[in-house]
């Protein structure tokens, strides 16, 4: 099966001239799982960030078991840009993860090509509502687990594809948010996945 990018622009540049045909991905998944560090980290401008500061106000309805070194979160959504050629861009949205935001999820949906699904493996069931609203928008999408240093359960991918029932057919990878080159490799299997759809769509008759 041929793929569609093999290799993604390393330097920050400005959106080329060439550029024409612009697809809209979104990036989502629980409270804190790092969808504003993976737009951050592979965006080629500076990204638009959404981040407010949690205050004292928020304990108790804000869930931050897990990430209670966490100061601020995404109170709209973030926004970054990555060329995949001289005329393929990917805007990256990321959505707010906390559960009293959920509401703005399916405008962001609005034209949506594919999403990733960030997921925080000490927090596993915070993903269903995320691949939920996918399914239910018949939304391609390919799940990354984004290990935390400070996370004591190492599971297998096996393992959580068990856990998330997610059939054979969805991608399952291992990420770092923080790292560029591993959320570039995260895009790079989106966008394959949404290749082979494509070919396998253009296929049957
Ligand atoms: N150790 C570690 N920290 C991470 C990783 N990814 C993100 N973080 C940190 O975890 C915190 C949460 O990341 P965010 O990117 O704000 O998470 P988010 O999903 O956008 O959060 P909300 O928008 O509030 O739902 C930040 O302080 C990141 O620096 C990771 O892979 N490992
Ligand atoms: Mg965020």
């Amino acid at each position: 099966m041929g793929s569609a990018v093999s290799e993604l622009p390393s330097r920050r540049t400005p959106l080329a001239d060439a550029a024409e045909t612009g697809l809209k991905i979104v990036i989502v998944g629980g409270f804190g799982v790092g969808k504003t560090t993976l737009v951050r980290s592979v965006s080629e401008i500076r990204p638009l960030n959404t981040e407010e500061v949690m205050t004292q106000a928020g304990v108790g309805v804000d869930e931050t078991h897990g990430v209670a070194a966490k100061t601020t979160t995404t109170v709209a959504f973030d926004f970054g840009r990555i060329s995949l050629n001289e005329r393929m861009v990917l805007y990256l949205f990321g959505a707010p993860g906390q559960e009293r935001f959920w509401f703005l999820w399916d405008r962001l949906f609005s034209g949506t090509l594919g999403a990733v699904v960030l997921v925080d493996t000490r927090r596993m069931d915070d993903s269903w509502y995320a691949i939920d609203r996918l399914e239910h928008h018949k939304t391609p999408f390919v799940v990354a687990v984004n290990r935390f240093d400070n996370d004591p359960s190492r599971y297998s991918l096996d393992e959580i594809r068990q856990a998330l029932a997610l059939p054979e057919h969805v991608p399952l990878i291992d990420c770092d948010a923080r790292v560029r080159s591993s959320g570039k490799d995260v895009l790079i299997t989106l966008v394959n996945h949404l290749y082979e759809q494509a070919m396998t769509r253009e296929m049957t008759p």
